[in-house]
């Protein structure tokens, strides 16, 4: 690294999902080039892992007081990124999804002063659900227009924001990244046989289980599957549409096809048993679990929503339909699974797509360029 070493803020959702885990990720990388990074979150984000001397973590603690019906948790946050960014000379205050954290980090810097530089990256939902919400948009517009940087995980991102919201500012691109060090094709040969027997294809889906994941696709195509050939369907995660999922599955018979392993740790020892990720979203912003699939060598079939075919490439890297066509996505399957050197020729193209296209180094120094440039050393 030529420039100095930062200090640098991070505040993320620490246990929930994929914009959680790319804010660990990065703090992790950064932390390994020697700026100094401190997280600040009303929890331990859950993939900050083993020790390590650069990085911080500050507990937002919020005050309870019998008055408030809503603990102030936002209030107490801006409070704690003040508190720190003034305590450790923290020159970025980076904030990982607009609601409330962007928020949060506009009255920190008040509290400041413009010395510290806010830089907010969209992840997906703060736009494309929150921002259409009349109760929060004004509040969204102005934590997006006041950051000195703002980053969107894909160009439609980038378009959404500019058209629900109708700014013109500046929006930095940063794909999704995986670490190469932990996301690559692991020996899952014996974890695959407790699932699945040797003849059997392993379809998978990933997700957190909301309405816009619309797993009941997910069932519809392997069920359309499964009538054509020997097949085990893997869902991995939880979420409220869970039991739904559960019920559906038991109407259609498949009960003895499907196997449920709900949250798991070890997502690329997981998708390492898969043949194929089903991604069927009707909102997806980028789609990490697809990016993971990838970078294990395993192709995605799935919609054509929001940044999906800026990762998936169809007929390369996977197959894309429109939202709510299972039809056609178990077609794609059927002829995916039915070809053995089809499976071979994507699985290549995904193990050098993750590398090239969406290098933890690259998108590291990608950001890194973002922090410079807002705090004038470019
Ligand atoms: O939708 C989720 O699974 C969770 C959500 C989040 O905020 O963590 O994911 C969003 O951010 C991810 C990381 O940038 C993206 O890969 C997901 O596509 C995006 N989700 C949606 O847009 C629905």
């Amino acid at each position: 690294m030529k420039q100095k070493p930062l200090k640098i803020g991070i505040t993320c959702y620490p246990s929930l999902g994929g914009s959680g885990v790319v804010a660990t990720e990065l703090g992790k990388l950064l932390a390994e080039q020697g700026h100094q990074v401190h997280f600040i979150a009303h929890s331990i984000p859950f993939r900050l892992g083993a020790f390590h001397k650069n990085i911080f973590y500050h507990e937002v603690e919020v005050n309870d007081y019998y008055v408030f019906r809503y603990p102030p948790y936002d209030l107490s946050l801006a409070t704690k990124m003040a508190q720190v960014a003034n305590m450790q000379q923290l020159d970025v205050m980076h904030v990982h999804y607009a609601v409330p954290h962007a928020v949060c980090a506009f009255l920190a810097k008040q509290m400041v002063g413009d010395r510290l530089k806010v830089v907010t990256t969209l992840h997906g939902t703060d736009i494309t659900v929150l921002a259409q919400d009349e109760s929060l948009k004004d509040l969204i517009r102005l934590a997006i227009n006041e950051s000195d940087a703002v980053t969107a995980v894909s160009q439609d991102l980038i378009a959404e924001t500019r058209s629900v919201l109708d700014i013109s500012r500046e929006i930095d691109l940063t794909y999704n990244f995986v670490d190469p060090r932990v996301y690559y094709p692991k020996d899952s040969a014996s974890l695959r046989r407790d699932y699945a027997q040797p003849h059997e294809k392993v379809l998978m889906h990933i997700s957190n289980f909301r309405p816009v994941k619309r797993v009941q696709d997910v069932v519809d195509i392997f069920a359309r599957v499964r009538g054509e050939l020997p097949a085990k369907l893997l869902l991995v995660g939880e979420g409220p549409d869970l039991p739904k999922i559960q019920c559906r599955i038991q109407e259609l018979g498949l009960a003895d096809d499907v196997h449920f392993l709900g949250k798991q740790d070890e997502i690329a020892h997981v998708l390492s048993m898969a043949d194929v990720l089903l991604l069927p979203s009707e909102k997806e912003s980028f789609g990490l679990v697809a990016l993971e699939a990838m970078a294990c060598g395993v192709p995605t079939i799935g919609s054509t929503a929001g940044g999906i075919p800026e990762l998936v490439t169809h007929g390369e890297t996977g197959f894309l339909a429109p939202i709510g066509d299972s039809h056609a996505m178990a077609g794609y399957a059927m002829e995916l699974l039915r070809n053995d050197a089809l499976a071979e020729r994507l699985k290549a193209a995904c193990l050098k797509r993750a590398k090239t296209e969406f290098c933890n180094e690259k998108i590291r120094s990608k950001y890194e360029e973002i922090y410079y440039r807002v705090l004038g050393q470019k």
